[in-house]
């Protein structure tokens, strides 16, 4: 398939595995004076300079709800390919697209409190690129392991440029011990280009073991440096935004506590994604969608978390 643009990240084309600079900004410009309060200055540089940010109870009072609506999808999404089981048992892993499926969800990622802080950081409109529930179940629930999302939206979709951040809000308490997300502060400022090529319908292992765009151990050493591993812990309610090419993992779930995070990755209207920098198919549109639209913040009074239908 003949590519769009300029690959400025190739990954995964039989080479060496090479770490190269960032070629893009971590925040982009933004000119609607209403969006200016939406994050400190001290906040959007912790941002810059990490490449996550966590904001603790932020959302508490939706939680609630959202654990009821996922339930409930659970059961109405039942057999379909959205749901992904982990490698070596049937429990449910993930859950791709609630935000299609369920109105609360969508009202949720449309709340000016998250919705607008995303608008800020990639300085345009964006759209809802991928939603998904990570469940990790007591005991069973396996790990993910080092990698880039970006490196996959980049190869597998064909997102052009880093101009994408991942909102996330806790649904469970995320504590040291129920596999919470580890990060590498900093490693968003560097990109991996990764060693191996793609085959076709890779997503269909992938999303239970991901293999191919895993950097090698001596990368790893590079990035990790002189920086700690960080892992990303806090109460129930608490929402985390983490840019699309930081460094991040998680280990096994072997406590007897589940963890589980509800995502929406906010993509730039100016970064859509059209064909793969490969020369794969494009990947189902539950995992990134291809018709998108600008989401816009609901009414800040809306009392929309009790609204479940
Ligand atoms: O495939 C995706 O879109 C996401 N899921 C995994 C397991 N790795 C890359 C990315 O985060
Ligand atoms: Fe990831």
């Amino acid at each position: 398939m003949q590519q769009q643009e300029t690959d400025l990240y190739p990954s995964r084309q039989g080479k060496k595995e090479t770490i190269t600079h960032r070629h893009d900004p971590v925040v982009y410009p933004y000119h609607k004076p209403e969006l200016e309060s939406t994050l400190s200055p001290e906040q959007i540089a912790r941002y810059i300079n990490d490449g996550f940010l966590v904001l603790p109870d932020y959302m508490s009072d939706w939680v609630e709800a959202l654990q009821y609506k996922i339930g409930q999808l659970k059961q109405i999404m039942s057999g379909r390919e959205e749901l992904i089981t982990e490698p070596d048992s049937n429990a449910l892993r993930t859950i791709f697209n609630p935000i299609e499926h369920n109105q609360l969800v969508k009202n949720f990622f449309s709340h000016p409190r998250i919705l607008n802080i995303a608008r800020r950081l990639l300085g345009s409109e964006v759209y809802a690129m991928q939603s998904r529930v990570n469940i990790k179940p007591p005991f069973t629930g396996r790990s993910f392991p080092w990698h880039s999302d970006f490196e996959t939206w980049h190869v597998e979709d064909g997102m052009p440029r880093m101009r994408a951040v991942t909102a996330w809000i806790m649904l469970t308490d995320n504590h040291e011990k129920n596999g919470p997300l580890y990060v590498i502060p900093g490693s968003h400022k560097q990109f991996v280009c990764c060693e191996g090529s793609t085959k076709d319908n890779n997503f269909a292992t992938s999303l239970k073991k991901q293999m191919l765009g895993v950097p090698l151990q001596h990368s790893m050493k590079e990035l990790m440096g002189n920086k700690e591993i960080t892992s990303v812990t806090g109460k129930a309610g608490t929402v985390v935004f983490h840019e699309c090419n930081i460094m991040h993992g998680s280990p096994d779930n072997i406590s007897a506590d589940p963890r589980s995070i509800l995502m929406c990755v906010y993509n730039s209207m100016e970064n859509i994604a059209q064909k793969p920098f490969s020369d794969l198919q494009p990947r189902p549109h539950y995992l990134n969608s291809r018709h998108p639209a600008p989401l816009h913040p609901l009414n800040d009074d809306a009392d929309t978390h009790h609204d479940i239908n």
